[in-house]
């Protein structure tokens, strides 16, 4: 197979003369094709069957032992100007990057197959839904691409019709961290990852396409490409509010998408249309409609068991790849927080021994295709997306945030999204538990300067009538003994309704400096073991310390120089001098 667009056909070309691959494929996205690189793999220890009679059709894969999360200290973002990169990303010129990169690219395939994947992030027949082609020589990054976006014939014929498509060139390498570089091209549409065989440094549908050139884009053309999980919120009465939801890496997204009502709740439906990734476009009335980009989930397996994340659990045990957990004596995938059986072998693939430290790495991953998910909403597959009622945003905050506050307008809530600062996790190479600020969940993600951004966000107000209440959550408070205060998973369901009741002016709210907050009796804890005083807590804010965070926001704000937006920087004015106000009164 080849193509009849010449842009394609020459850019493969040109590609394969420098790159000098053995073999060229072309991928079909077929299932036949899907078992013919499994069956690869398993012949080359690449990739091990799994427990076939618990765990059908799973594999895994170990990657090399200095290449397990995405790389942000590698990753650049080549615009002509290096203030339109911004602070928020690495910048090196688009001259230099290339130079950089084919240097590396040179030759670099030989005894090896370049696979071509034509892909398409969203439904195939969906206007908001933009195509790409990975080159790549890693069959583990076909098989997850198949799993993770629509690829092959289908995406191929759109690309050949529109003639637009990202171009994302891959190669493994070496895996050597030193030759290690990801570098987007955003006026261009292309992408360069070298060196690299992990998730979002390697499946380049994901991270660097949809959210990094995607929101280049998007800030060009008037929508949002944003790290969002999308869920639909279905009410006894039957009426469906979908709301879209933007945490750190590792942060709870993928449990909060296929979120299990608790028993008090029952009577409730939740329907998962993304875990990831949203794209919001404003439709023909004013709303905001939301399509998820991806197809499949890549989450992070430590901690899923059938009380945190059920529909997770059951959804990993067949056909799915796990990357870098353990395995047990009958060969079935082991990771702490499983709650069942114990690892014989360590996600290296060592006899397990407790002093080598986790027995899975705590980003390992699972890859599977969404329709895996029980809770899985066949308007995932809609052309026209979902229209959004709220926007949510939140961090992993041991203190300071409480469980849930509405922002008071769009513009407010756009500061609150550039607020969002979380502790850091395993997603990212680097320390553990740190907090950093993280606008909108996007540090790792923007794909330009972080100012033009919170402009581009403001100016929403433009393209879109009906704009979503935007929100702010805080599922991780804890008290001194380091103890969490609210119970989190299945439970998140009683704020979430607080959230949508909200939007349809039927629950109450007290106005605060900071925003609307539920009153302890706002929130539903029928057969919830919680005291009115860690709910006190969790529904209330210390206005010092939320001083010091506003001042400390300010400041950073400011670091983004002249390009911060005035309106956003009035936004955190109002909000000090709010909460001066309350200081004075208090004292
Ligand atoms: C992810 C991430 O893999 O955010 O989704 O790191
Ligand atoms: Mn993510």
């Amino acid at each position: 197979m080849t193509t009849t667009l010449p842009e394609l056909q020459n850019w493969v070309n040109s590609v394969a003369r420098h790159t000098c691959p053995d073999n060229i494929r072309w991928c079909s996205g077929s299932d036949d094709e899907y078992q013919e690189f499994v069956e690869l793999m398993l012949g080359d220890g690449t990739l091990t069957k799994l427990n076939d009679k618990t765990y059908p059709n799973c594999y895994l894969h170990r990657s090399d032992p200095d290449d397990v999360a995405r790389v942000e200290h590698l990753t650049f973002v080549c615009t002509k100007n290096e203030e339109d990169a911004g602070q928020n990303n690495n910048w090196i010129s688009p001259a230099d990057g290339h130079a950089r990169m084919d240097a590396l690219f040179d030759g670099c395939m030989r005894g090896r197959t370049m696979y071509v994947i034509p892909y398409c992030m969203g439904p195939i027949g969906s206007r908001f839904s933009r195509c790409g082609v990975e080159i790549t020589d890693s069959p583990y990054v076909v098989i997850n691409m198949k799993l993770m976006t629509r690829m092959g014939d289908q995406a191929l014929k759109r690309i050949e019709k529109e003639g637009i498509f990202v171009k994302g060139l891959h190669s493994t390498g070496d895996l050597d961290p030193e030759r290690r570089f990801i570098m987007h091209f955003p006026d261009e549409l292309s992408i360069k990852s070298f060196g690299s065989g992990y998730g979002g440094n390697a499946l380049l549908g994901k991270k660097c396409h949809a959210l990094r050139i995607a929101s280049y884009q998007a800030r060009q053309e008037g929508w949002l490409a944003e790290h969002m999980l999308i869920v639909g919120l279905e009410s006894p009465e039957g009426a469906v509010h979908y709301i879209a939801c933007a945490f750190p890496s590792a942060c709870g997204k993928t449990n909060l998408a296929m979120l299990i009502p608790p028993d008090e709740l029952h009577d409730w439906k939740v329907w998962t249309l993304g875990d990831d990734i949203a794209w919001l476009h404003p439709d023909d009335t004013g709303k905001l409609r939301a399509i998820n980009p991806e197809s499949g989930y890549f989450g992070v397996v430590p901690g899923t068991n059938p009380k945190t994340n059920k529909n997770a659990y059951d959804m990993i045990m067949h056909d799915a790849i796990f990357t870098n957990v353990a395995t047990t004596e009958d060969n079935e995938p082991w990771w702490e927080g499983k709650q069942d059986g114990k690892p014989a072998k360590d996600w290296q693939g060592r006899d397990y021994d407790k002093a080598n430290g986790p027995a899975a790495h705590p980003n390992s991953r699972f890859t599977v295709a969404a329709t895996n998910n029980r809770s899985y909403s066949n308007l995932a597959d809609a052309p026209e997306g979902v229209p959004i009622s709220a926007i949510v945003f939140g961090g992993r905050r041991k203190h300071v945030a409480p469980l849930v506050f509405e922002a008071k307008s769009w513009e407010h809530g756009v500061l609150v999204g550039a607020g969002t600062a979380s502790e850091t996790t395993a997603a990212m190479v680097g320390e553990v538990g740190v907090i950093r600020r993280d606008p909108m969940a996007m540090k790792p993600f923007c794909g330009y300067n972080f100012a033009d951004y919170w402009t581009h966000w403001l100016s929403m107000r433009r393209h879109a009538k009906h704009l979503p209440k935007i929100f702010h959550v805080n599922w991780f408070r804890q008290n001194d003994d380091g103890e969490f205060l609210w119970p989190g998973f299945g439970e998140n369901l009683r704020v979430l309704r607080w959230i949508i009741e909200r939007c349809e002016h039927r629950a109450d709210a007290e106005e605060t400096a900071i925003g609307f907050l539920p009153h302890p009796a706002d929130l539903d804890t029928v057969g919830l073991d919680i005291s009115p005083e860690t709910m006190a807590t969790l529904t209330s804010i210390d206005s010092a310390q939320w001083r010091d965070e506003m001042i400390s926001l300010g400041k950073y704000l400011k670091s983004y120089g002249d390009r911060t937006p005035r309106a956003l920087l009035r936004q955190q004015e109002i909000v000090l001098d709010a909460l001066g106000e309350e200081l004075e009164k208090a004292s």
